[in-house]
């Protein structure tokens, strides 16, 4: 990334550097976006205590806003320890400007070690005068609880705490469950027509000072890199997670978590529910060959055409059609798949493709909500998801499938879609990181088949290049000659770091 969007934050320093002020400065490094810091109490602390917190005077925290504010406009404000007097210089701040910066609160109540840094009147303050303004807020369980007076013990009373929260006017709750007990840490976010559970394996550490505020540092950061919220938090809580992993010790307490950079691994990627789940097991693994060309396509009669030309990989993507004549397309399609070995993918009918033991079901997120994932799995079918972004991703993820398909990667007509096309970069930049075999999708055709390959996609999807192609049998076949050349030339899973945004236009 080139560009260095600008990003406050308005915090305590941390004299020890694991939290506070220093983490968030470290966070915004890592992510590439400038961090500018506004002081709003002095500490004295190490990695054991807190000896003392030393309010900056009110005359002082002003000069530093009029500083910034004439030279470094903020895309994104973050907070942390706040006082009364930064709190109200803070919302005059936000008052006074036409297009506010988005701000992401994290409610600072007291140090891990017990110090109380906000009296019960700035707490109050900081519902009443901030949350109206912030596009996100990351509360953990202990200072959701403080805030809204609500148990947060049971994940019912932690949605109930987050909606109440909401309404205070925060956009969206994140409250975190990593300072909580259990194998996972988990988090409840909660917003503006949607909510779901974000999970991760606990990272056995005891360097996790300062996990909060990169939490929150992470969340700012890829909301300023263009990101949307839901995207925003599931990187935050990777880059938690590559941060916690190589934690180290520096003094005689709880070390600091070392933010490196954008998530790297899959096995830093959080799954994403409607519901606090427990990890599932791996759906089967496509047999080989490599996915390849793999044709969408809406009739049996288009079926029979791959199984003659020999394609190995299909999917029948049905939108027309119901009751008997549905039954009896995928019934046929399934049979004529099976006696030619095609690996013949349903989609959305998902009860259908059991029934008649089709090779597997590909699901759309949408579709996701209505499937019967265990009975998928029990009858040993195959699972493709489609993702857009990293949210989706997530959500994919905490089903083990598979395969993925990734798309757009060009624009396409063939389905109106919210998405800004992924390209190459994007997809390159999930081959790096994930395991699954991926599924390019959107846009694909012989002058672009090769170049998808080479990106590292195992298979290459389309519509329209094969089903709307004058003679689509040869179109087949510069396919596969073109995934076949373009398969030649990735030369490992390992790429340099891309850039990489992949949103909605619309939120
Ligand atoms: N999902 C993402 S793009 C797409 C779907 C179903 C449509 C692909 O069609 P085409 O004609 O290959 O662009
Ligand atoms: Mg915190």
């Amino acid at each position: 990334m080139n560009q260095h969007p600008i990003v406050w934050t308005v915090a305590g320093s941390d004299s020890g550097g694991g939290a506070g002020i220093q983490a968030d400065l470290k966070t915004f490094h890592a992510l590439d976006v400038h961090g500018c810091s506004m002081i709003t109490a002095l500490t004295a602390q190490n990695s054991c205590r807190v000896d003392a917190v030393m309010p900056v005077e009110a005359a002082a925290i002003g000069q530093q806003f009029q500083a910034l504010a004439d030279d470094l406009p903020p895309k994104v404000i973050k907070t942390g320890l706040l006082t009364a007097a930064a709190i109200e210089q803070l919302r005059a701040y936000l008052v006074a400007q036409t297009t506010p910066p988005q701000l992401v609160i994290d409610p600072v109540l007291e140090s891990s070690s017990g110090t109380s840094f906000l009296d019960a009147d700035a707490s109050r303050q900081l519902l009443e005068q901030l949350f109206p303004f912030a596009t996100a807020v990351t509360p953990n369980v202990r200072e959701a609880a403080q805030l809204t007076g609500l148990p947060t013990d049971h994940p019912e009373q932690i949605e109930a705490a987050a909606r109440r929260l909401r309404e205070f006017g925060a956009t969206t709750v994140v409250i975190t469950g990593g300072d909580s007990a259990g194998r996972h840490a988990i988090d409840y976010v909660l917003g503006e027509g949607f909510a779901f559970w974000l999970h991760t394996r606990r990272i056995p550490t005891q360097h996790h000072h300062g996990s909060g505020c990169t939490h929150a540092a992470a969340l700012a950061a890829a909301l300023a890199q263009g990101f949307v919220v839901r995207d925003a938090v599931v990187i935050a809580k990777a880059v938690v997670n590559r941060a916690l992993r190589v934690g180290y010790a520096a003094g005689q307490g709880r070390g600091p978590v070392n933010p490196q950079g954008w998530p790297a691994e899959q096995r830093d990627l959080p799954w994403l529910s409607d519901a606090p789940i427990p990890e599932r097991p791996s759906f089967p693994q496509c047999n080989q060959p490599r996915l390849g060309l793999y044709p969408v396509v809406d009739s049996v009669a288009w079926v029979r055409k791959l199984c003659e030309w020999g394609v190995d990989t299909a999917q029948l993507r049905i939108k027309t059609l119901q009751g008997d004549a549905l039954r009896a397309a995928i019934a046929q399609s399934v049979s004529l798949a099976r006696a030619t070995g095609m690996r013949l993918f349903i989609n959305d009918y998902w009860e259908q493709a059991i029934a008649l033991g089709a090779y597997g079901v590909h699901l759309g997120q949408d579709d996701l909500k209505n499937a019967d994932i265990d009975a998928i799995e029990a009858a040993g079918l195959r699972l493709g998801v489609s993702t857009h972004a990293w949210y989706e991703l997530a959500r994919a993820h905490a089903l083990r499938p598979s395969y993925l398909a990734i798309g757009p990667i060009y624009p396409t007509d063939s389905k109106a879609m919210p998405w800004i096309p992924q390209g190459l970069e994007n997809l390159r930049f999930w081959r790096q990181r994930l395991d699954y075999p991926l599924v390019g999708i959107g846009g694909i055709d012989v002058t672009r088949a090769e170049q998808v390959a080479a990106a590292g996609a195992d298979g290459i999807a389309m519509i329209s290049a094969l089903t709307k192609a004058q003679d689509p049998y040869t179109v087949s076949l510069r396919l596969r000659e073109a995934i076949a050349r373009g398969w030649q030339q990735m030369p490992s899973k390992r790429f340099p770091e891309p850039s990489v945004i992949s949103t909605l236009d619309r939120d």
